[in-house]
């Protein structure tokens, strides 16, 4: 392997918590029920189809697809607020050691987000010079368990798709990474995934398969 291509959320950084808050308002105001149980199903998943998904609970009339993009553009507005808090004490040492040395080591890393605002949370934390491309929810039209993302992130790298490592905690995203040929570690949730082939308990464990 050549390259290794990041998810962002839950592997890099930890949005998570700020996707919830920003749901939760949404939801509250809408009178739908959304817990922290559901925010978990919305991990890798596109915005529109996270939206879907809370909308399960929902007991009203039938909604637009205009009405359902002013709701996706209300979360992502609230979203962005708590996103201009992050700072880079928001990335812990390790993942930015484990960067610096498998760079150091010649390998070509990108990001592989199904976030629209990957690249505004890379600035925040300051790790935009960190990878060689950055391939995100902007540059897709099929969002994970879609190959997508990532075969856009190894032509970016001019990498071929069985030369790249995903580091994924999402099934959606270990999925994507199987079926466009790459190999597949797996963290947080993806750990005990059955799919994956590195199971890692920490980012620090990268170095371990990357020599
Ligand atoms: P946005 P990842 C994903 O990021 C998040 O895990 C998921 O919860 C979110 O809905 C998705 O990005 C889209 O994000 O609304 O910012 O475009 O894990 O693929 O880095
Ligand atoms: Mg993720």
């Amino acid at each position: 392997m050549k390259a290794v291509i990041f998810d962002l959320d839950g592997v890099i950084v930890f949005t998570d918590k700020f996707h919830y808050a920003a749901w939760k308002q949404m939801a509250d105001e809408m009178g739908i029920y959304f817990d922290e149980q559901i925010n978990n199903r919305l991990r890798g998943v596109s915005r529109m189809e996270s939206l879907e998904i809370i909308l399960e609970r929902y007991e009203g009339e039938a909604l637009s697809a205009e009405r359902k993009a002013e709701l996706a553009e209300q979360k992502n507005t609230a979203y962005r607020e708590l996103l201009k808090t992050m700072t880079p004490a928001d990335v812990t040492d390790e993942v930015r050691t484990v960067l610096k040395e498998l760079r150091k080591r010649g390998y070509r890393l990108a990001i592989g987000s199904s976030s629209k605002n990957a690249k505004f949370i890379l600035e925040k934390v300051e790790l935009t010079d960190y990878f060689d491309a950055v391939s995100d929810g902007t540059n897709i039209t099929n969002s994970k368990p879609d190959p997508e993302v990532f075969l856009k992130a190894a032509e970016f790298l001019e990498m071929d798709p069985a030369e790249c490592l995903v580091v994924e905690d999402a099934y959606a995203g270990i999925d994507a990474a199987k079926s466009g040929g790459m190999k597949a570690a797996g963290i947080g949730d993806a750990f005990s995934y059955e799919k994956t082939d590195y199971p890692i308990q920490t980012f620090a464990d990268l170095l371990e398969i990357m020599r």
